[in-house]
This record gives structure tokens, sequence and C-alpha cells, in this order.
């Protein structure tokens, strides 16, 4: 996937100044917390329902302390373990608590079905999960796969903890200087979220100290930062810290730039608004059908959301009356978006409204490219460069990029090219102002608000149904949700099935927004001569059925 050459190569770059130099050579824990002297009394994690607060000093001593307790259980350098928990102040300690160690932690979402909680544990190679005592019972059904469940590898709860399970507190009475002694390698992992990318199943992408420091740094770094994050900040964590967007820009930039994170477990709009009313939150991350809730919920009107001076809405596109719609209701604050891929670090483009010094931005853009990285935009079909205002594939170069997906060089090879360019799957142009804008997707990725919907998870749950032949699934637009997944079922001859019988076998499979929304029988799936899947045709079908 390397253009030929023989075209004028067009390579977009920040127009905000780059970092003289990224501090990606040391461990990002140390990264994270290098100016904690500057701030260690002030408050880091504040537990959204209970008050508790942990300032940086205690964050950072009981990171040290859980980093001590997971070595004591046998982590080391390198050995990978799972959180499967809502947002809380265990799940950044521990990740923190990891990277000192040199152990990489893989955050799945806890309202996964056991099948797919057990798919990421199995292919990461987890020696250990860290979860809620409410998880734990799904986790002993599927005992099948896993008979010594909590016996070979330990599992630990936040809360009181179910039999065979062993509570957090044990983690962190420790002596924080018995901490190992690792050396961390810039290119070490440090995190392994899972995503699908641009074809295929859930794969682990490895992050390594290097990319997130790099990531990191792009947003909140330097003298006039893309992200300006003031120590006074109070920045609102709702968005789930399994998913990269909330761990980066939320968590690690915040640690970084010394802003307080406020916690919350799950999005429950009237508790949101509440929380940001007594924190006096003033940096908001969002998701689109947060920003619709924002917009359109009359709940709103009765709280009181002047402290907010940033909103940043990503992960999926915003339509420009919801923006409109959210600039009404909190007319003081700097609205605009972050593009990110999860296998991008994960932030490829930012708006300039949100730095130090802000640059002019236009609804529905995506913002700038971040600095000290390339962009390109291509031509899919003969991959050569696009310059200003041109639609086609975005591309990414920089060091925060992934290393690649774990034990799946094809894939990694498929995705980054001989280059280092990373091929987004997401089609988009920039404008003669460097704001980029997203119009279209041509991976087959799905996004239900947001969260990932791999169709090839899905088709593959369907053809192991004794009585399908064969499936594909592609997105249906939908106004709540952005996209919903609908599937088209080939049945064995002389076998019969109602819709809503393959959508039961496949929702009691998977988490909720896996759900298949619709299901239309026909007798065969189309299919290019190489055997891939004509998905464009089949939602053509579907925008005439
Ligand atoms: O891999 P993933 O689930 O990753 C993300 C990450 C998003 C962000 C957003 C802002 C941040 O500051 C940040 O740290 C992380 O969503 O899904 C990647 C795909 O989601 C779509 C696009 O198709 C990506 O390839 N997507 C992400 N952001 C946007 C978007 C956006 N602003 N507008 C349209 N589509």
């Amino acid at each position: 996937k390397v253009d030929d050459g023989s075209n004028r190569r067009v390579i977009f770059r920040s127009k905000l100044p780059d970092l003289p130099n990224i501090a990606n050579h040391i461990p990002l824990h140390t990264y994270c917390f290098e100016n904690l002297s500057r701030f260690s009394d002030k408050p880091c994690l504040v537990v959204g329902s209970t008050g508790a607060t942990y300032t940086f000093s205690q964050t950072h001593i009981l990171s040290r302390k859980i980093a001590v307790g997971l070595s004591a259980l046998g982590i080391s350098k390198g050995d990978v373990i799972m959180l499967l928990l809502q947002n809380c102040a265990e799940f950044a300690l521990t990740f923190m608590a990891a990277s000192m160690i040199g152990a990489v932690t893989t955050a799945a979402n806890p309202f996964y079905t056991a099948g797919e909680i057990f798919k990421q544990f199995n292919s990461s190679n987890s020696k250990m999960i860290i979860t809620q005592a409410q998880y734990v019972d799904k986790l002993r059904d599927h005992g099948e796969h896993n008979p010594k469940m909590g016996q070979d590898f330990p599992v630990i709860t936040v809360d009181d903890p179910p039999e065979k399970c062993l509570h957090f507190s044990m983690l962190s009475r420790t002596n924080e200087n018995n901490i190992p002694s690792v050396t961390i390698d810039p290119d070490d992992a440090v995190a392994l979220p899972f995503s699908s990318g641009t074809t295929g199943l859930p794969k682990g992408v490895i992050l390594t100290h290097k990319s997130l420091i790099t990531s990191v740094a792009q947003q909140v770094d330097g003298e006039n930062p893309n992200l300006y994050l003031k120590q006074e900040d109070v920045v609102l964590c709702v968005l789930p810290l399994f998913h990269i967007y909330s761990l980066n820009s939320v968590l690690l930039c915040s640690l970084r730039a010394g802003a307080s994170v406020v916690l919350m477990p799950k999005f429950e709009i009237r508790s949101l608004l509440e929380l940001i009313q007594r924190y006096r939150v003033t940096v908001a991350a969002v998701v689109p059908p947060l920003v619709l809730a924002l917009a359109k919920n009359p709940m709103v009107g009765s709280y009181d959301l002047s402290s907010i001076r940033v909103v940043l809405s990503g992960a999926a596109p915003l339509g420009k009356e919801l923006e409109d719609g959210l600039r009404r209701r909190v007319p003081q604050a700097i609205f605009g978006q972050g593009y990110g891929m999860t296998e991008a670090g994960p932030v490829l483009s930012m708006s300039a409204a949100f730095a130090k010094q802000p640059l002019p931005t236009k609804s529905g853009s995506c913002g700038n490219v971040v600095r000290n990285a390339e962009l390109k935009v291509i031509d899919p079909d003969t991959y050569s460069s696009l310059g200003y205002n041109q639609p086609g594939e975005i591309c990414i170069r920089g060091p925060q990029i992934m290393k690649g997906y774990l034990n799946d060089a094809k894939s990694t090879a498929a995705t980054i090219d001989e280059e280092g360019w990373l091929h987004t799957g997401d089609i988009g142009y920039v404008d003669h102002d460097e704001e980029v804008f997203i119009v279209d997707r041509v991976k087959e990725l799905i996004k239900f608000k947001g969260f990932q919907v791999p169709p090839a998870e899905l088709e593959g749950l369907l053809v192991s149904h004794p009585c399908i032949a064969d499936a594909a699934v592609v997105s249906q637009k939908d106004d709540a949700a952005g996209e919903v997944p609908v599937a088209f079922v080939v049945l064995l001859n002389g076998m019969e099935l109602t819709q809503e019988a393959v959508k039961d076998y496949i929702a009691k499979q998977v988490v909720f927004y896996k759900k298949l929304h619709k299901v239309y029988f026909v007798t065969s799936i189309p299919k290019s001569p190489s055997g891939k899947i004509l998905r464009k045709d089949l939602r053509d079908k579907l925008s005439s059925i």
C-alpha cells in the first residue's frame, strides 16, 4: 500500500508549532508524574459518587504500592493484566502501577458477555483480572473454558470479594519502596486496547510507552498546547476508561497537566448534571450521544453548567444540529472535536480552539492534525496523495501510532505501510485552513454511540448457527445511536428461522450495543471474486428497502 512516488506528495502538518522535543524516551508513569511536585497536594482523582479524593502525591504513592502488590502476586515485566471495571480510582491506580513494573494493561468493557471477555483475556494472554464483585458470576459461568477460574489466575475485586477472589486492598498494603527495579524500553507495550481496525475481529493494539507519551505530549505539552489544560481544571471522566479516548485524553492528559479528574462509573443524565454542578467541572470530554443528551434533555435547564469552559466531542461523527444545540446550552464553552482511532495512539487531530492561543475553527471540523505528526489523504484506489479539499483515505504517521497488532503481523502490515503510514479506513479531507473533516468510513467497522461493533465478529457468530449458511453485517443509520448493526442472512437449504430467533441467538452472546437491529433473509451474499463481502452493495440495498 505505498504510492509509487510518481504523484505529488501532499503532507499536512499542524498549524501549531511542533514541540522541539518530546520526552518519549522515559517510561509513561515517569512522564505522567514528572511535574508532580508542582501540584502534589491538589486533588488528582475524585470519585464523583462519594467525593473520595486522592491528591496527586497520594495517587503516585498508591500506584507505587500497588505496583509492589502486583509483583508480589507474580506480575512482572511484559505480563498483561486485565481490567474489567467501570470508571473508578482503582482503574487509574492499577494502570499506572502496571506501567511502573513494565506490565501491560488490557481493559475490557465490564458489560461484555463472558464469551467476549475470555476472547480478549485469552488472546492477550492475561495473567489476572481486576474487576467488581458483580461481574464475577458471569466469569464463573463461563467455567467450561476456564474451569479453575480464580485458582489458575487471580481475580481481584475492588469491592467485597466473592469466594476465591482477593480484595484490591491487599495490593496496596505494601511498602512502596520495595518496588522492583525494571528497565523499560520506550518501545515496550504499556496498554493493549482491543480494536477491529479496518477489518476483521478485534485485535490487541500494542500501545507503547513512547506512543502514549507522544500522544499526550501532542495534546497538552509545550508553549501552545493543542488541548490547554490548567492546574485549576476539573475534567469530567464519564466516558469509559476502558476505551482509549478516555484513558488518553482524559486520564493521562490530566495527570500530566495537573488537572483534577472527576470519575463517574457510567452515564446517567441526572447524576452527570449534579456532578458538573457540584465539582464545577471545567472540561468535558464527550461523545455524540452525550452531546445529544446535553443539547436536548429538559433537565439540563435546572442545573448550573456555567463552570464548563471546554467541550470536546469525539469517537463518532457529530451533526451540525447537535453541535448548535449544545452551543446554545453552554454558550460560554469552547466547543470542538477530536478525531481518534485506537491504532493511531489514538489522537489524529484536535480542534485548535482548545489551544492556549486558540485558532478560529469551523463547525463540523475535527481540528488540525496533532503536532509532530504527518497526515495525508490518499486516493483509496491509486494510493496517490490528494491536495486540499479532496476527500480520500486519511493516513497518519508519527511516533504516537501503535507498534502493531499483538501476534498479527498480517493485519499490522495491512494497516501500517512500509513507509510508516497508518491507514485509517476513514474518508476525509483537509481544507485550506488545515482543518480535517471526516465524511465517510470505508472500513467495515460499525460505531454504535462511539462503541466499536466489528461486523466480522457478528458474522462469525451467525455462521456458527446450525441453520445459517452465510451472513453479512452492515451498518444502518440511526438517529439515537448514529449507526446500528443489521444482518443479511442466507439459510441452509430447507431450514427455517425467524428474524427474532436470529436476533436472540446473537443477543445472548454479545454486549448490548452489538445486538442486531434487523435481520434480512436473502438467497446469497454479494461478494467480490476474491470472496470479500460487497458491503456497499448491501448498504445500498438497505436504503432501498
Ligand atoms: O478505535 P476507535 O474506537 O477510537 C476512537 C477514538 C476517539 C478519540 C477521540 C478524541 C480523542 O481525544 C481521543 O483521544 C480519542 O473512537 O474508533 C476509531 C474510529 O472512530 C471514528 C473513525 O471512524 C475512527 O476511525 N471516529 C473517531 N473520532 C471521530 C470519528 C470523529 N470526531 N468524527 C467522526 N468519526
